[in-house]
């Protein structure tokens, strides 16, 4: 599929009735749609897309269609010479219970589950079933009132009730028309919890969280989510919630974390279950911002949607931002807006960055893919905010908003592209935004180099500024983009000074600024600088690029103990980590003595111990950078030595800071009841911290200390936090054996709550002593099956791609153990098999003796009869690099 082959549908749908008679096995489909030409299409058959249908009855204008008069080839129907105006009435039978792709309609633990974006409406009936085709549904379900005693779609019930026979029946309409992506139902055996809530504008809503039975203990962080999303969308940018009812679904078999189906959102329930006793934090966070983001679509997605898939960032870039912004904004504090930020940034470089670098590197609005399933990446969400992100940074937060105020007054009800958005900030703002496609259609990530010179006796200041993007499959060459550099300049004080640049007169004094690199090489020039300053640049990671700076370790020590931009401040601690972890490593190579400076250690160590800062931020600064990003650092990897070279500085640090991280632990313990709130949060998060390095150290004081933790603790975050650190404790083996007696202690306490398993498995997964022939035996465990997604995830997705340093060993059993998994999953579930496929991208960055046997685990997947594309696509993509 290409973007330039574009042709709008040759007929629009204005309406669609569903009726729906729900069986488990056997589905019957009837679906009636009016149906009128699109004159201004080139298109002039009538064109239906339908997989894996029986197709029973098609009917236009009341009359019975013939063989003859429709050509079916593949996925595609087609009937010629259709009338200007019809009515098409088609009945098709499908069988949920063997669809295990997770796509279209299926089955989960009994009750009927839909997900039809990008492509699976097409499992349930023949529909022009493309993003821009928008119609108004009514949906009526019936089904066995014992099995499937709540009936659920999109819109509002309009009508119930008893059919006889011991089946029932609902009535469903929406009244926003949509695209067939976003249709949704749900059947079968589930409980509520329920609210009515005022909007802002008075009107009253009813909002429900809807579980399997014995979840209802679980809804509540859900619906409180809920409301602060509803909340924050009408405070942030005026945007009501247009449905009288708003719904959410949990299910445990579902292939992402949550789709934003019309007011009937289908969620995973690793994104609406939890309580104290079974979630973590990162479990509380990742509700909050997935029920956000699934909310924020009402408006950016639903209202306004993609005219093709290859817009699909049209509306996920702006929810990831739209809910990045949310959860800054509910924690509220300047610290937490730049924790927060930081931990987005540490995703997007250490997943979009290397997605960016790697064979499937694709442009925020790609201009080919041969499935779309295989295109929700981390460049289109991730990097796709980034890029909303920049129109906020240059347009401040006044302008941003007139932006989107024109973008809805524009296109609510129409199906857009990404250069209607952009448009719309460009003529809400009067400023130029031509160059600023780039970041659409140039893909990679571009290198900001930064060049400084300073002159004493004119008591001037110049900052070069030069950029490049390294080519990416299809584009060699690039034109320079559009960047947004946010800075300032230190004193040897540590303290901002005040801006005197030629270029931005406006800004006079000012200690923040917004420096616009638009050519490939610019010089900036400041005046009335007394001294020699130290640059603080890309503040608040203004933009999704490298910037390469040549800093000393006392400029950098400078940064990270005083910017005022805590973004920059934590970035100056990650890039002496970096410096010291990359010649490390260099030195486990070439067998060398490893040694690390005192200059980190105690740099660190004032940061631990700065009780002016926040906790969470403290963490932030403590924490290692992944080997995954201190892989980036090299041009050919080498697993084994950045996990020596990494462990090294842990162990040291836990030796050096020892008092420190005690003291860290014991003032950060929040005694009580737990509560997800941010400083709470902010203190575990530290406090586990400390408790994962202490536990480098092999003592009975630090061992003890876990273990206690795992005894007594009375949330998960903490009896999690300690079983981790005690499963990676190389003590003597009665410890070992302490440890392990813990793990089998946590599966049996927790053997019936399957999101906590999940943890169980992914905890062994990434433990440094799992090896390959671990993770074969936890495969046989009678708690795994591949069949649902996050189990599969839990164990081998964090194995292939969270526990480098065992996945890649020497001998390549990591390799075949990946193409058989990908093997197994290509049968079960396409989408799922295609996203591990993934984790062999970069094998051109191994050496020789590694890319022998991935390339070889890559052909095997490769060869494999009835591949799917979306295997395919992932693995010939990394053959051809
Ligand atoms: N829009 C869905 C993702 C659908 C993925 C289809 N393979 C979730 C989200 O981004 O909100
Ligand atoms: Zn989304």
């Amino acid at each position: 599929m290409f973007r330039k082959d574009y042709v709008a549908p040759g007929f629009w749908v204005d309406t669609v009735e569903m009726g729906f008679d729900l069986d488990l096995k056997s589905t019957h489909v009837a679906t009636r749609m009016t149906m009128r030409r699109n004159h201004e299409s080139s298109e002039k058959e009538l064109v239906l897309f339908g997989e894996s249908l029986k197709l029973l009855q098609l009917r236009m204008n009341g009359i019975d269609l013939k063989k003859s008069d429709y050509v079916i080839d593949g996925e595609i129907l087609r009937i010629a010479n259709a009338p200007d105006e019809l009515v098409l009435e088609i009945e098709t039978r499908i069988k949920p219970l063997k669809n295990t792709s997770l796509s279209g309609l299926y089955a989960s633990n009994g009750n009927f589950i839909t997900q039809c974006e990008a492509e699976g409406f097409r499992k349930i009936t023949w529909f022009p079933d493309r993003p821009d085709v928008m119609a108004k549904y009514t949906v009526m379900l019936r089904a066995d009132k014992k099995k499937f005693p709540v009936l659920l779609s999109n819109g509002n019930l309009i009508d119930e009730g008893d059919l006889g026979d011991g089946r029932h029946f609902a009535k469903w309409e929406d009244p926003f028309k949509k695209p067939s992506y976003l249709f949704a139902l749900v059947a079968g055996k589930l409980v509520c919890q329920e609210e009515q809530y005022r909007l802002k504008s008075g009107r009253e809503v009813l909002l429900q969280v809807w579980v399997e039975k014995g979840n209802l203990d679980k809804t509540q962080h859900a619906m409180d989510s809920l409301k602060n999303s509803i909340r924050w969308d009408e405070d942030r940018f005026g945007l009501e919630l247009d449905l009288d009812r708003f719904m959410i679904v949990a299910t445990s078999d579902f292939n992402m974390g949550a789709m934003e189906n019309k007011g009937l959102n289908i969620f995973n329930t690793k994104f609406v279950l939890a309580n104290p006793s079974l979630a973590t934090d990162i479990d509380y966070a990742g509700i909050e911002s997935v029920v956000g983001h699934e909310y924020f679509h009402n408006w950016t997605g639903n209202r306004i949607t993609c005219r093709d898939w290859f817009q699909l960032s049209l509306k996920e870039g702006l929810t990831v931002f739209r809910d990045q912004e949310f959860s800054a904004d509910l924690v509220g504090t300047a610290t937490g807006r730049a924790v927060k930020r930081i931990e987005d940034v540490r995703l997007l470089r250490q997943v979009q960055f290397s997605e960016d670098a790697g064979p499937m590197a694709h442009p925020v609005r790609p201009d080919s893919f041969v499935e779309i399933n295989n295109f929700y990446t981390v460049t289109i969400y991730e990097k796709g905010s980034e890029v909303v992100r920049m129109y906020y940074t240059l347009l401040g937060h006044d302008g941003f908003r007139k932006g989107m105020d024109l973008y809805f007054e524009r296109h609510d009800g129409q199906a857009v592209e990404c250069d209607d958005f952009r448009r719309a900030m460009a003529d809400s703002s009067g400023r130029d935004l031509t160059q600023f496609e780039r970041w659409y259609s140039q893909a990679g990530t571009p290198r900001v180099q930064v060049q400084t010179t300073y002159d004493a006796a004119q008591q001037t200041y110049d900052i070069q500024l030069t950029q490049s993007c390294p080519a990416t499959p299809g584009q060699a060459e690039k034109l320079p983009f559009h960047i947004p550099v946010a800075m300032g300049l230190l004193g040897s004080d540590g303290q901002d000074i005040p801006l005197y640049s030629e270029t931005y007169p406006t800004n006079a004094g000012q200690t923040n600024l917004v420096l616009e690199l638009t050519e490939v090489a610019q010089t900036f020039r400041f005046t009335g600088v007394a001294t020699k300053p130290v640059p603080s640049l890309l503040r608040n990671f203004s933009a999704p690029v490298v910037l390469e700076i040549d800093y000393t370790d006392e400029e950098l020590g400078l940064l990270l103990a005083n910017d005022s931009d805590p973004f920059n401040r934590w970035e100056a601690g990650q890039r002496l980590m970096m410096r010291r972890l990359v010649k490390l490593t260099k030195a486990v190579q070439s067998g060398e003595p490893l040694e690390l400076d005192t200059m980190l250690i105690e740099a660190l160590r004032a940061t631990l111990n700065n009780q002016h800062l926040d906790p969470s931020f403290r963490e932030l600064v403590l924490t290692l950078p992944s080997e995954a990003m201190i892989a980036e650092e090299f041009a050919v990897v080498d697993p084994q030595a950045i996990h020596t070279a990494r462990q090294f500085v842990r162990a040291t640090l836990s030796r050096y800071l020892r008092t420190d991280l005690f003291q860290a632990y014991e003032h950060n313990l929040t005694p009580g009841q737990y509560s997800p709130d941010a400083q709470s949060m902010a203190k575990r998060g530290l406090k586990n911290l400390a408790l994962s390095y202490l536990l480098e150290s092999s003592d009975e004081q630090t061992f003890s200390l876990a273990k206690a933790q795992f005894d007594e603790a009375e949330n998960m975050t903490d009896r999690l936090a300690a079983l981790t650190a005690l499963s990676n404790f190389s003590g003597t083996e009665e410890q070992q054996a302490v440890a392990l007696k813990a793990l089998h202690k946590f599966y049996k306490k927790f053997k019936k709550e399957a999101l906590v398993i999940d943890k169980w498995f992914m905890l062994q997964a990434t433990a440094r002593t799992t090896d390959v022939a671990t993770v074969r035996e936890l495969m046989t465990h009678p708690a795994f099956t591949l069949s649902n997604p996050n189990r599969a995830r839990s164990l081998a997705f964090n194995f292939c791609n969270a526990n480098p340093a065992r996945f890649h060993a020497a001998d390549g059993s990591g390799y075949l153990l990946w193409a058989e998994l990908v093997i197994a999953l290509n049968k079960i579930n396409p989408q799922v098999a295609a996203r591990l496929a993934r984790s062999l991208d970069r094998w051109k960055k191994y050496p020789e003796s590694l890319q022998i046997p991935m390339k070889a685990a890559l052909a095997k997947v490769a060869d494999t009869q009835k591949l799917s594309k979306d295997v395919l696509e992932v693995v010939s993509k990394a053959l051809a690099s």
